[in-house]
């Protein structure tokens, strides 16, 4: 069992872990930040948000960049100045920042200079933003700074340090809360066991630092073992694949999709730095990690996590890996699969994975926290078997959520996108199956009589809507959606042939 002391300040214990002199941080663009200049400049973001900007411990303030040293500083400084990182994702658009906004009660914003115009629009009442990254003389954090060091606020274990967003399938994100001690567990449990990492480690990987999985792997994890990561603002798989070359990469943590893509433009690059490689985000079938094991002899260490466990919590690595599983309960986590009663099913038969472990979900007033948390475990609304050798193999999402890509999409938000367009009477979004990407968003659209079926437009208006991913691939028109006699739409009809 985990033990940490009822007094902890996560971020203070991540800074002060490695010697002032070594790497924390590199860019693909040659920089380099040591443990001492990240203290140091964590310190000076600190005293900025705490002076110029007011904020309080306990007070909540958005995070919103591309993967950069500045923004894993200013998450850094958020939680050791005692206050709460709201983190989101660089391409969420005003529309969802307002929203989370309110979730959250954020009244404060740390913001990427380049990302601040659409922060603008989000329109949150009484926002207060701070832009970093840039030389406008609106960058506070260019001011020259205190020189002083910022003590870390005393914060209890239990303090919540962070909030991540998760999206529902009724479309309204749901806000995670998480407590100093999460961070470190995440750390403690399946960095420590099942990853392994050195202080000589190189990390590097695509997913952003406003998706735990990001903040886990490129953060968390890199410093809690005195390592280095390298950050990279564009992570498409042929960037990361000469980032490995260039940077002696040596720990991967990227998407099914990712390793796929990776496999096809392999040739000519090095990538014998490489010594673990990490998937998460979706499934990974059997046929991709056998492919990537056959042209680079190394062993994909699957894993799932969730945004309201924060990381990983059924995994595998080296010879305890069975390709074509998720693996076993990472050290510290216990699994199960049951039944919608809770009744745990034999081995070998499909129910929904459960799992308990030192991180618990706290969705923020939402109802559907009864669903998540059931009799002390969370079900994470996977469909799962446990074989007789113990191992979990996924079968299903057992909602409606569209992964593509290692992206989870809600079908109804994108659905209530569509619908704010003036003329979309009724809109169905599922998702289709895709060999690259494993599902990709397909929307069914009833237009108003007389609007134009113009399938581009409505696309793009779905774009300056919501974050890219989230845009239908195809809008097929329809006149009618399926439903039920008492009106249900009936989403499964579309899944399975497309047509009502
Ligand atoms: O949502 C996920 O799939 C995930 C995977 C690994 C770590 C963290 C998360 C949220």
């Amino acid at each position: 069992e985990l033990r940490y002391p009822d007094r902890l300040n996560c971020a203070a214990e991540l800074l002060d872990h490695a010697d002032a002199g070594r790497p924390v941080f590199r860019t693909p663009a040659g920089e380099t930040w040591t443990y001492g200049d990240l203290r140091a400049r964590v310190d000076r973001v600190a005293h900025v948000l705490t002076g110029d900007l007011g904020v309080v411990p306990g007070n909540r303030v958005l995070l919103r960049g591309p993967t950069t040293p500045w923004l894993a500083a200013c998450w850094l400084a958020v939680l050791k100045a005692g206050a709460v990182a709201v983190t989101v994702l660089a391409q969420q658009r005003p529309h969802e920042l307002r929203t989370m906004c309110e979730i959250a009660r954020v009244r404060h914003a740390l913001c990427d200079i380049r990302s601040v115009d659409d922060l603008s629009k989000a329109e949150v009442p009484g926002l207060a933003v701070a832009a970093y990254g840039g030389d406008s003389p609106g960058d506070l954090l260019r001011r020259p700074a205190p020189g002083t060091p910022y003590p870390a606020v005393d914060t209890a274990a239990d303090d919540v340090a962070l909030i991540a967003f998760t999206s529902g399938t009724t479309g309204r994100p749901k806000g995670c809360a998480h407590f100093h001690r999460d961070v470190l567990a995440i750390a403690d449990t399946f960095s420590k066991h099942v990853l392994g990492p050195r202080a000589d480690d190189v990390f590097a990987g695509s997913p952003p630092l406003g998706f735990t999985f990001g903040l886990g792997g490129l953060v968390v994890f890199p410093m809690r073992a005195g390592a280095c990561a390298l950050l990279l603002e564009q992570a498409h798989p042929r960037q990361l694949l000469a980032a490995v070359a260039e940077h002696r990469v040596s720990v991967l943590f990227t998407a099914p999709t990712a390793y796929r893509a990776m496999l096809d433009g392999l040739d000519g690059h090095d990538v014998s730095s490489l010594r673990r490689c990490v998937s998460a985000g979706e499934n990974l079938p059997a046929a991709t990690w056998h492919a990537w094991h056959e042209r680079t002899g190394l062993r994909i260490i699957n894993g799932i996590g969730a945004t309201e466990l924060l990381h990983i919590f059924v995994s595998a690595a080296d010879d305890a890996i069975r390709p074509g599983t998720t693996g076993v309960p990472v050290p510290g986590w216990h699994a199960r699969v049951q039944d919608e009663h809770g009744v745990p099913v034999p081995d070998g038969e499909p129910g929904l994975l459960a799992v308990q472990g030192p991180v618990g979900c706290r969705y923020l007033a939402d109802p559907r926290q009864r669903a998540y948390v059931r009799d002390g475990w969370n079900v994470t609304g996977d469909t799962y078997v446990r074989e007789p050798d113990g191992y979990f193999r996924h079968v299903a999402r057992a909602d409606d959520m569209i992964i593509s890509a290692g992206y989870n999409i809600a079908g109804p938000e994108v659905e209530d996108a569509l619908l704010r367009h003036p003329d979309v009477v009724e809109a169905a979004v599922v998702g289709r199956p895709d060999e690259a990407r494993g599902q990709v968003v397909v929307a069914y659209a009833v237009l108003r009589e007389g609007a134009r079926r113009d399938a581009e437009a409505l696309r793009a208006y779905v774009k300056s809507e919501l974050a890219p991913y989230k845009c239908p691939r195809e809008i097929v028109f329809l006149d009618a959606l399926p439903r039920t006699a008492t009106g249900k739409l009936q989403r499964f009809r579309l899944r399975v042939d497309g047509a009502p």
